[in-house]
């Protein structure tokens, strides 16, 4: 049985020194939580960091890891302090993360990071390449290693690789930024599924998929070179009923068995019947906006005095990279801001913010969302957080409410919050009035569908769901495989070759013999192709005819020394070779005054775009446009022609970036019949790559050996996936 294996920084488990070696204690995250319910299900192993540094330990202590770990299904990979360094806490932490998360200004551009991210990277991949058969499946996590998948897909092309990040992935403006924008997005790409938190971060990521690779993008299909790529959005949940039930055991407790946080709350409450608790949880980081909800925080206490001494803000800051300036800088700030607050409106027995800088065990978490009137959420940018949706989980009579930042992931799903502008005090202060007097009948209708919908989506469903997709997917490139041409396919087609004794080949030229260049006048024919062409001419059985849409001057000084056929302008011309050029339809082009001046309205509204006039067409090419923009002009474009072109009998024909206008009765299919007429050939042949080339996949008879370049739908029998695979195909017929 096919397995899958999980791949992220930290392994499930973390070590603890004692006195005779280490031991292993489990995580409680949540994404161990949600992943261990996958791997241990499909019986695969979790590769990953210890979270210790291998120069510490000796051989003795790190065998005895690895074998504790190896019993737990895990496996390690060993990181130095350098690396941990360089991969972890530099390139992971002070380049990806504050990029990503919209902080440019503190990002770190240490070529010598990224060269150990890469290095660290491709030792995780061998891990996984040690551990992986061909059939199984690879989920890689998030940010630390994004050239992870790649490293995977080619070695093991088999491995089926999703990866899901769990941070945002921001808007291409952002990402184009990073010098090693094309690598980390390539590295990317190797997966065969990628997830999101939510549709917005999908969208930046197809938007630079499309601006820095240029791949045609179908809804969130992506078409690479290869292989059909699937984007799509899976908010993470959380373990629901473990928060649920822990939060009723809590409360459930005797006086005597309760915790020592949960008796001083209760004493808090006790002192008087208004009094009122708000709660913030986060890793003291500086995407989380806490001094932005300090400063909040005392302007409630400035313009809404009434609640003096009735209301506590109760803040845990869980410490995090504590050794990089930044987070240094913004502890600072945040203990001056508590340091301020409590000293201007604190008594002797009112403390308005208590601070907790430290982790706390689970129940006590559950404590603290359970009696806490509010929750205050207010990240500057966050890619889901978990926090908002375990406060809803451990909300037991269904009260409360939460305060939440637009900027969080978490929003897209709780319509019900308030929802708030991290940015802007004001507002957040009057939100927490707000939440302070919601009337109880209110906060539980609110709460009443947020619990519906977390609890439905819980972190075990996010990974059902996200494993469900992968599966597709596979499903999904496998229909590209089945007209794959295989060694076994080739070696049949070959056979019908040799046998044959008049061979008609027709082969389109851009995208299938030469891949598309921003500049068409710049995909000129190279040497390898001049010798494929003339070994396949050299054969006298052969007769070879270029078909494609460029115009005739074109293909004519390009093939000048090629002794081949060429049908030009989409099957308008047609040249023999050594004879002179014919058409093969009656057309004009007396409509092209009417239709240039809707053209060059297109090419002035759409920098980058341009025309190109051929004798019987006109084309608008926009390749070099900017991507989303032309699209949408495009689609303007076609709808105004086809309001002109009714009555001129012309033809509208979309390409790949081009749409062209052209006299009507002309395909590749009809030319590419009529060239045939008459003639006893018992071996048809024809490939192309784009639906012009689809007129000929059908027309021909249905004896014709027809090839699709690229992994489309088409009505072809066979598909080669690039370029290359045509030169090579062609290079070993006959052999
Ligand atoms: P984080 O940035 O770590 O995660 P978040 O999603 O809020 O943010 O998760 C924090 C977790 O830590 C919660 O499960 C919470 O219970 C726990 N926690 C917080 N304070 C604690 C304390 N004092 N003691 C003990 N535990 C505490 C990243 C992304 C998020 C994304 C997650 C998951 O930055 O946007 O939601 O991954 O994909």
């Amino acid at each position: 049985m096919s397995k899958l294996h999980i791949v992220a920084n930290r392994l499930p488990f973390s070590l603890v020194k004692e006195e005779k070696g280490y031991s292993l204690i489990e995580s409680v995250g949540g994404l161990a939580t949600g992943m261990k319910s996958v791997y241990t299900e499909y019986d695969g192993k979790w590769i990953g960091w210890s979270g210790v540094n291998s120069d510490t330990l000796s051989d003795e202590d790190a065998k005895s890891i690895d074998r504790q770990l190896l019993e737990k299904s895990c496996v390690t990979v060993p990181l130095s302090e350098k690396e941990i360094l360089e991969y972890y806490e530099g390139f992971s932490n002070k380049t990806i993360w504050p990029l990503f998360h919209y902080f440019t200004q503190y990002v770190d551009y240490s070529p010598e990071n990224w060269e150990t991210y890469k290095r660290v990277n491709q030792r995780f991949a061998d891990k996984v390449l040690e551990v992986a058969e061909d059939g199984d499946t690879v989920w890689v996590h998030d940010y630390q290693l994004l050239l992870v998948p790649e490293m995977i897909k080619s070695v093991k092309p088999n491995v089926t690789v999703g990866f899901f990040l769990h941070i945002p992935f921001p808007s291409y403006e952002v990402f184009r930024i990073l010098p090693w924008r094309m690598e980390l997005l390539k590295g990317m790409l190797g997966a065969d599924l990628l997830g999101f938190h939510i549709y917005d971060y999908e969208r930046h990521f197809l938007s630079s998929v499309r601006r820095l690779y240029g791949y045609e993008i179908s809804f969130n299909e992506i078409h690479s070179e290869e292989r059909i790529i699937k984007a799509d959005s899976f908010p993470m949940g959380i373990d629901y009923n473990k928060f649920k039930k822990t939060s009723a055991a809590v409360m459930q407790k005797t006086i005597q068995e309760r915790s020592d946080l949960h008796k001083e709350l209760e004493k808090y409450f006790m002192t008087s019947p208004d009094r009122r608790l708000i709660l913030s949880i986060d890793r003291l980081d500086y995407t989380k906006g806490i001094p932005q909800r300090l400063r909040a925080f005392r302007k409630f206490m400035q313009k809404y005095p009434e609640f003096h001494g009735k209301v506590t803000l109760i803040m845990l800051a869980v410490p995090s990279r504590g050794q990089v300036e930044e987070y240094m800088m913004l502890k600072r700030e945040v203990d001056e801001l508590v340091g301020n607050i409590n000293g201007t409106y604190g008594s002797i027995n009112y403390t308005p913010v208590w601070y907790f800088y430290r982790s706390m065990p689970f129940e006590n978490l559950v404590e603290l969302y359970n009696m806490s009137d509010v929750a205050l959420v207010t990240p500057l940018r966050d890619g889901m957080n978990l926090v908002a949706k375990e406060y809803v989980a451990s909300r037991n009579n269904q009260t409360g409410v939460i305060i939440l930042s637009e900027m969080a992931g978490v929003s897209k799903e709780m319509g019900e919050a308030i929802t708030i502008n991290p940015i802007n005090e004001d507002e957040i202060a009057d939100a927490m009035h707000k939440a302070l007097t919601m009337p109880l009948e209110e906060q539980k209708e609110r709460m009443k569908y947020l619990q519906e919908r977390i609890e439905r989506y819980s972190v075990f469903k996010w990974a059902g769901e996200f494993v469900h997709a992968l599966e597709n997917v596979k499903r999904l490139q496998k229909e590209f495989l089945v007209k794959k041409i295989s060694n076994g396919v080739f070696k049949d087609i070959n056979r019908k070759y040799t046998k044959a004794q008049k061979r008609a080949i027709f082969l389109d030229y851009d995208g299938t013999l030469t891949a598309f260049h921003k500049n068409p006048q710049e995909a000129t024919p190279n040497e390898e192709l001049y010798s494929i062409l003339n070994k396949l001419i050299a054969d006298e059985r052969n007769t070879v005819t270029i078909i494609s849409g460029r115009d005739r001057e074109t293909l004519e000084k390009w093939f000048a020394e090629v002794p081949i056929n060429l049908i030009c302008e989409h099957g308008v011309w047609l040249r023999k070779y050594g004879e002179d050029w014919q058409t093969l339809t009656n057309v004009n082009n007396n409509w092209m005054p009417m239709i240039r001046p809707v053209l060059e309205r297109f090419v002035d509204n759409t920098p980058g775009s341009f025309i190109e006039e051929k004798n019987y067409s006109l084309v608008w090419h926009y390749r070099k446009a900017e991507p989303e923009q032309s699209v949408i002009r495009a689609n303007e474009l076609k709808d105004e022609l086809l309001d002109l072109v009714g009555n001129l009998n012309l033809e509208i024909m979309e390409g790949s970036k081009v749409i062209e206008v052209k006299s009507g009765g002309i395909n590749k299919g009809i030319a590419a019949n009529k060239f045939i007429n008459n003639e006893n050939f018992d071996y048809l042949m024809a490939m192309g790559d784009d639906w012009t080339d689809e007129y000929m996949f059908k027309e021909l008879p249905n004896s014709a050996i027809t090839v699709k370049v690229g992994i489309q739908r088409t009505s072809a029998n066979y598909k080669l996936e690039s370029v290359d695979a045509v030169r090579k195909f062609l290079s070993e017929l006959g052999n």
